[in-house]
């Protein structure tokens, strides 16, 4: 969303005073909106330094411990550096939030959501093949009827799919229905030199 990316940007860029922004090793979900209703949603976050294409990447859902998805491809659009891409359900509250929709985008807790660039995963929501009853849990909360995002200090996805999925290592637990954090995301991932290369060149390295 517009408004709110100018002032993301702003804030990075007052944060960061000059030096080149901060890098994320590739994009990655940065929330998780688990609400009532149909109000699911996920964003997709470039904290690279480079505008990145959508073509290629993906999101699979992985329902009550399935270890086959439900796969939503991202809409073929380039991300610019600092934006989000976020995909909710046609039915979400606040559609002015939405980047795109997708029926596909339907979870309520025990479902696994992963992020893919030709199929191979870039980060992971929950525990593919694991049924976990209702939701994954830890102290914090649980992944159902609640808002989940990430926490600024975490730079790299998490490809561990079938690794279990603890949602208070890397991720704030907010109440239902939060949506207000919905198209921006601070990322405090340090800087690093502007290297003037592109990110075909830099994903080459990631991966
Ligand atoms: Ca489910
Ligand atoms: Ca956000």
């Amino acid at each position: 969303m517009i408004a709110r990316l100018t002032t993301a940007v702003l804030i990075l860029g007052l944060a960061l005073a000059g030096t080149a922004g901060a890098q994320t090793t590739d994009l990655m979900i940065t929330e998780y909106v688990e609400g009532s209703g149909f109000n699911k949603a996920i964003e997709i976050f470039n904290g690279t330094e480079d505008t990145i294409n959508l073509a290629g990447y993906a999101l699979a859902r992985y329902s009550n411990g399935s270890t086959t998805a439900a796969v939503i491809p991202l809409t073929a659009v380039d991300l610019a550096v600092g934006e989000t891409w976020v995909v909710t359900h046609p039915s979400f509250v606040n559609l002015a939030l939405a980047d795109q929709t997708s029926l596909e985008l339907n979870f309520n807790g025990d479902d696994a959501v992963v992020l893919t660039f030709n199929g191979t995963p870039v980060d992971r929501f929950g525990r593919v093949g694991e049924d976990p009853g209702d939701y994954w849990s830890c102290a914090a909360g649980t992944t159902a009827n609640h808002t989940l995002r990430r926490l600024a200090g975490i730079c790299a996805g998490d490809t561990a799919t079938t690794s279990p999925f603890d949602p208070c290592i890397e991720w704030t637990i907010l109440a239902s229905d939060s949506i207000g954090g919905l198209g921006y995301h601070l990322a405090d991932c340090g800087t690093v030199p502007a290297d003037g290369s592109t990110w075909s060149t830099l994903k080459a390295s990631f991966r």
